[in-house]
């Protein structure tokens, strides 16, 4: 198949998905065009049948808002002209999909091609259902060919919100646990993560939704009990709050800000425990790819999370913003070395068997198949 994807290409799970999906299908033969402002960051652009397309913007005085989504649209149907795409599967709802749909409105009729789209979280619990967004994310639902959700509770939440009637298909975030394992000595390799002590690390796009400062707060309820460290992985608009946080506590020395990494495995592999205590959260791929490093999570039951993290056995979950139980857990897990390591290693194993890219891409090769065959 020609298949483009359009996605962000910065550190977000999205475009981590998508780029990871496109890597997967072009190894099994299939003809990949990413499609974005920027190369996505996880892409190699050395491997066979991968190719990229930047959406060039004409900068011009008269434009406050540079028209990105307008360019997106003019590059997206000269590439389904050009490169005969069979699919265009769309990243995130808002713009990609709806996108992709006024690209196939400005090739008309005669165009057969198809548009997939991946419904990844907040594109519909926080900016989809916004008022601003909602009749546009409900539009890209209805008309795309095939959609699918990250989760089965995202998929319910989609229903509830947009109330669609088309059927939403479940494909879980996936990990290649053949290139994703914990890495031996990798305090070592960090080097500023001292060799004793327990290390505790959270990864992601500090946006309030994250509750990034009740990751501190977790992690100074530990801190008094156990000799430990925590890694604050990426960068955002909580990154003060997180600050101010450490401050409070007076937690200076133990906590360490890593900013933006995009390659954060060697910091999964030197921790002991992952932490994320989101509002919302889809699915939470940061803490597949820390399973996928034998690091057991502990995270709030919300979205997707209960259907990622298997309670009292790979990781514990607690009610969003219960920051005592969240602690007592950690803690409970620190201080008992075989059922950490066993935790660790159960956390792998549920990666492994439940989330592995052998088995979700071709779920999605599948996907596109019926679609094609116009029969989803
Ligand atoms: O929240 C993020 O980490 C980024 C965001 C995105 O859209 O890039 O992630 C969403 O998509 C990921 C990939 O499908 C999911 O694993 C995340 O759970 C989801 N984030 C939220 O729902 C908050």
């Amino acid at each position: 198949m020609n298949i483009g994807i359009v996605c962000y290409p910065t550190h977000g799970g999205s475009g981590v998905v998508a780029t990871e999906l496109g890597k997967e299908l072009a190894l099994l033969g299939h003809t990949v065009h990413f499609i974005s402002y920027q190369p996505p960051f996880r892409l190699e652009l050395f491997q066979p049948n991968v190719y990229y397309h930047e959406v060039e913007m004409l900068g011009y005085p008269l434009f406050k808002y540079p028209p990105y989504t307008l360019a997106l649209i003019n590059k997206i149907a000269e590439l389904v002209e050009r490169e005969k795409l069979d699919i265009i599967h769309a990243h995130y709802a808002i713009p990609h999909s709806f996108c992709a749909h006024l690209a196939r409105e400005v090739l008309g009729e005669s165009s057969r091609v198809k548009v997939v789209t991946t419904l990844h979280g907040t594109d519909i619990t926080l900016v989809g259902s916004d008022p601003s967004f909602k009749r546009i994310t409900r539009f890209s639902i209805e008309k795309s060919d095939g959609i699918t959700a990250v989760s089965h509770s995202l998929q319910e939440e989609t229903h509830q919100t947009f109330n669609v009637t088309k059927t939403v298909e479940v494909i879980y975030n996936f990990i290649n646990t053949k290139r994703v394992f914990r890495l031996p000595a990798a305090r070592k390799l960090i080097g500023c993560v001292p060799a004793t002590g327990r290390v505790l690390v959270h990864v992601s796009n500090f946006r309030p939704v994250k509750r990034v400062p009740d990751v501190v707060a977790i992690f100074a309820k530990v801190r008094r009990e156990v000799d430990a460290k925590l890694l604050l992985v990426g960068d955002g608009v909580q990154r003060q709050a997180a600050q101010d946080a450490v401050e409070q506590f007076g937690l200076q020395r133990d906590v360490l800000f890593f900013g933006v990494q995009d390659n954060v495995i060697p910091l999964l592999s030197a921790a002991d425990l992952f932490l994320l205590p989101s509002e919302k959260e889809s699915f939470g791929l940061g803490a597949l790819e820390a399973m996928a490093c034998s690091v057991p999570v502990i995270a709030t039951r919300t979205g997707g999370l209960p259907e990622l993290v298997a309670h009292g056995e790979t990781g514990y979950l607690a009610a969003v913003g219960d920051v005592a139980a969240l602690a007592d857990y950690a803690l409970q897990l620190l201080s008992d070395e075989s059922l950490l390591r066993q935790m660790g290693e159960a956390a792998r194993h549920r990666a492994a068997e439940r989330f592995e890219s052998e088995l979700m891409v071709p779920q999605y090769e599948a996907f596109y198949q019926r679609v094609l065959a116009g029969g989803n």
